[in-house]
């Protein structure tokens, strides 16, 4: 079966990572417009520089959970694509391959004035050079608001092309991410929403199983390789 999985910040939530929306999420300690928007970067870059050390750190001290885990068995019994809106990379360091990052990744560092990408290093500064032009111009290789998501055109069509789309740990807040259930439903999908509580495109699924993701997802992978 041909099978597109999304995830959100819910599927690194049980590994320590912090979502934006929770009580204790990330936005909360920063305003959106501050540390995710190209705005924010030019007024502040050292504010957002900071924000994403901070979270390229934590990255690197969470570990996969079971919810990542199991999705490397799915990938062995069908035909799946791994979309993430996630900046982390527990999906990689669980094994997974491929894994179309539409939002960026913190471990990238890429040059606004360049477009070189490379490796990011632990700690950047607003003073760091680009390795290849020389221009103090390097910047997190994220996807800010107002910015395009990347792989658009590989997403669009992986999402016409499955049988089932499969939403886990988002809140379906961002678009055009949010709207990715209704695409492929509208082009034959079945679609499933695996969350700890109903998102807000709640009814753009035909299915939702609700619980933490570590529990749900191997759960549901189980099921789906045995029918
Ligand atoms: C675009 C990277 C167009 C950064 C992110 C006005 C001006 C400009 C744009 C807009 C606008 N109005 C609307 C827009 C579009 C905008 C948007 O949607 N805004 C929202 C706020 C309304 N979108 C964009 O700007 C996008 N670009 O539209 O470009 C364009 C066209 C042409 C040319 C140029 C541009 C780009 C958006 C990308 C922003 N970057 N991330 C970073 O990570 O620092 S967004 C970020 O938040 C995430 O990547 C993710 O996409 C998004 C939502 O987060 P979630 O993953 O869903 O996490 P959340 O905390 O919200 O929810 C957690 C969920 O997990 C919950 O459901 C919870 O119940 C569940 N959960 C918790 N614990 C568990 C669990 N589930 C299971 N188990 C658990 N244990």
């Amino acid at each position: 079966m041909r099978i597109t999985i999304l995830t959100g910040a819910g599927i690194s939530a049980e590994s320590g990572l912090a979502t934006f929306r929770a009580s204790d999420g990330l936005w909360e300690n920063h305003s959106i417009m501050d540390v995710a928007t190209p705005e924010g970067f030019t007024k502040d870059p050292a504010l957002v520089h900071a924000f994403y050390n901070m979270r390229r750190k934590a990255a690197l001290e969470a570990q996969p959970n079971a919810a990542h885990l199991s999705l490397l068995r799915l990938a062995t019994h069908h035909d799946l694509t791994l979309v993430t809106q996630n900046v982390d990379d527990l999906h990689e360091r669980a094994g997974s391959r491929d894994v179309i990052h539409m939002h960026g990744a913190l471990n990238r560092a890429c040059c606004a004035a360049c477009g070189h990408n490379w490796p990011a290093p632990m700690v950047m500064h607003p003073k760091d050079s680009c390795p290849a032009c020389g221009k103090p111009s390097p910047r997190p290789d994220i996807v800010w608001f107002g910015e395009m998501p990347l792989h658009m055109e590989r997403i669009w069509d992986v999402l016409e092309n499955s049988d089932l789309f499969v939403a886990i740990g988002t809140s379906g807040n961002v678009y055009p991410a949010a709207g990715f259930a209704q695409h492929a439903g509208r082009n034959g999908a079945k679609c499933l929403e695996l969350n700890l509580e109903a998102s807000v495109n709640a009814d753009d699924f035909d299915q939702q199983i609700l619980g933490p993701a570590s529990m749900t997802v191997p759960g549901w992978v189980d099921d789906i390789c045995h029918a």
